[in-house]
């Protein structure tokens, strides 16, 4: 069993960790950069190292550094939270030859599944819908203008190591193809240094709905039902919410079952997410998958009762999954807001600084995930995330109304945040109906300018 763990992040997801850790009586280690002395994962793990100056580039995303603060400090195991080196092949190696234990899957299976283009190859053999697209990879224009006259317009050009936007691109015709070809793979060479490209058909408003698994070394993969992640922005989700308004019992066992074969097809062990795009139709197909804990995990962990956190623990101790999927029941309704700080009206735009004042919510029904307290300075070197505020209710109008009562509740200080835009979509009539795909946040925009 892990003795004792490092955890190569910050902010909320690394006080999410050092608590399942010391609940599981398991020794933490912090990493912290200069600007997060004061940190609160600084402050509250049982050690803590400094691996470098403020930008993320010269702290938490050197691998050498947190391989040696590891070593020196006795961790047998790294958590890698999310973003950072989470899904960082390369970094997984490392821990390996290190004799470091990874949370996470191996470096193998992050590797493929980095790479969208394998990962449909795989999950095509598996029999798991795909999106009709290019066969392989498509590096050349000409390639590219058959196989999308092949597929039907319109089509959406993806950078095979993308992922969350980047070197992406639509061609509503053929006449638009050659830019947005070219576009996509010059943004793709410049933040990949990888210009492996294919093409699928474009789903036009569709719902992004993912799958939550749980696989351990013995062959055992369960899931844990669907998060619908179609509110967001720019690629950055907002609102997450279990389960989806858009599935039933019989569709989500059949996308449970889609999940459950990617994952093994892919040699999955640890947790992992599998992205759908849904239809209205009810059509589904396998975009990618996350081969990290995600930031929305806990609406998952509320609707089926389970630490995530404690069960990636669990299975890279090589402990055998105690769950069946008979054991999987969910119950109620969670939604989780993100809060981040941030200027909604002035087109988003970040705003770090001291806080002067905080109050955060509580009662039955509400989590609030952060690393913010009174007199905290939001650094500017990383993502706005300031805390996830997560509720459940017996029902989604339950869960709606206690976010609005919690929202209503929560005081920061000091600097800006997107807390009563959040309020304005709970009382939109659009998220109260359930009806909504990932155009909804532009929608409103949209109609605020008028
Ligand atoms: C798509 C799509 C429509 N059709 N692929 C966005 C990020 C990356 N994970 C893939 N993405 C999309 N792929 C096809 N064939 C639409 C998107 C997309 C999207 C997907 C999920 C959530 C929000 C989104 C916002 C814009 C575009």
């Amino acid at each position: 069993m892990i003795k004792k763990v490092l955890i190569a992040n910050r902010g909320e997801i690394a006080v999410r960790i050092i608590r399942a850790c010391r609940e599981m009586g398991i020794e933490t280690v912090a990493v912290y950069s200069v600007a997060d002395k004061e940190a609160l994962h600084t402050q509250l793990a049982d050690e803590a190292i400094c691996i470098g100056p403020s930008p993320s580039t010269e702290s938490y995303l050197r691998m050498e550094q947190i391989l040696s603060a590891t070593l020196v400090s006795g961790a047998d195991a790294i958590h890698p939270g999310f973003g950072f080196l989470s899904e960082n092949s390369k970094f997984a190696q490392l821990c390996e030859q290190c004799h470091i234990t990874f949370i996470g899957p191996n470096a193998e299976v992050i590797e493929k599944m980095g790479d969208k283009a394998k990962a449909r190859e795989v999950m095509e053999k598996a029999g798991v819908p795909i999106i009709p697209g290019s066969k392989g990879a498509v590096y050349k224009i000409e390639e590219g203008k058959r196989e999308a006259k092949e597929i039907g317009y319109p089509v959406i050009v993806k950078a095979a190591l993308g992922g969350g936007g980047k070197g992406m691109r639509v061609a509503y015709k053929e006449e638009e193809f050659e830019s947005s070809f070219t576009t996509a793979q010059k943004e793709a060479k410049n933040a990949f240094g990888d210009d492996k490209m294919y093409i699928e058909h474009f789903v036009e408003n569709p719902r992004h709905i993912e799958f939550q698994i749980l696989a351990d070394e013995y062959g055992h993969i369960i899931h844990l039902g669907e998060r619908d992640c179609s509110i967001q922005r720019n690629h950055q989700k907002m609102i997450e919410e279990a389960p989806s308004t858009a599935i039933d019992d019989s569709l989500r066992e059949r996308m449970g079952e889609a999940a459950i074969r990617a994952a093994r097809a892919a040699d999955y062990v640890n947790a992992g997410t599998i992205e759908f795009l849904l239809e209205k139709t009810g059509a589904f197909y396998f975009m990618e998958m996350n081969t990290r804990i995600q930031v929305e995990h806990p609406v998952t962990e509320w609707v089926t009762g389970m630490d995530l956190i404690k069960e990636q623990i669990k299975i890279a101790s090589g402990l055998e999954m105690k769950w069946e999927q008979k054991d999987v029941q969910l119950k109620g309704h969670a939604i989780e807001c993100r809060i981040n700080a941030e200027c909604p009206e002035e087109n988003f735009r970040p705003s770090p600084g001291l806080i002067t004042d905080v109050y955060l919510p509580g009662g039955q029904g509400v989590r609030m995930d952060t690393a913010i307290y009174n007199g905290y300075v939001v650094p500017p070197y990383y993502d706005s995330m300031l805390a996830k505020l997560i509720v459940h209710g017996n029902s989604r109008e339950e869960a709606i109304a206690k976010m609005r009562s919690a929202l209503g509740e929560v005081i920061i200080e000091g600097i800006d945040t997107n807390v009563d835009f959040q309020y304005s979509i709970m009382e939109h009539e659009d998220y109260q109906s359930g009806e909504y795909d990932i155009d909804f946040i532009e929608k409103v925009l949209k109609k605020e300018k008028g």
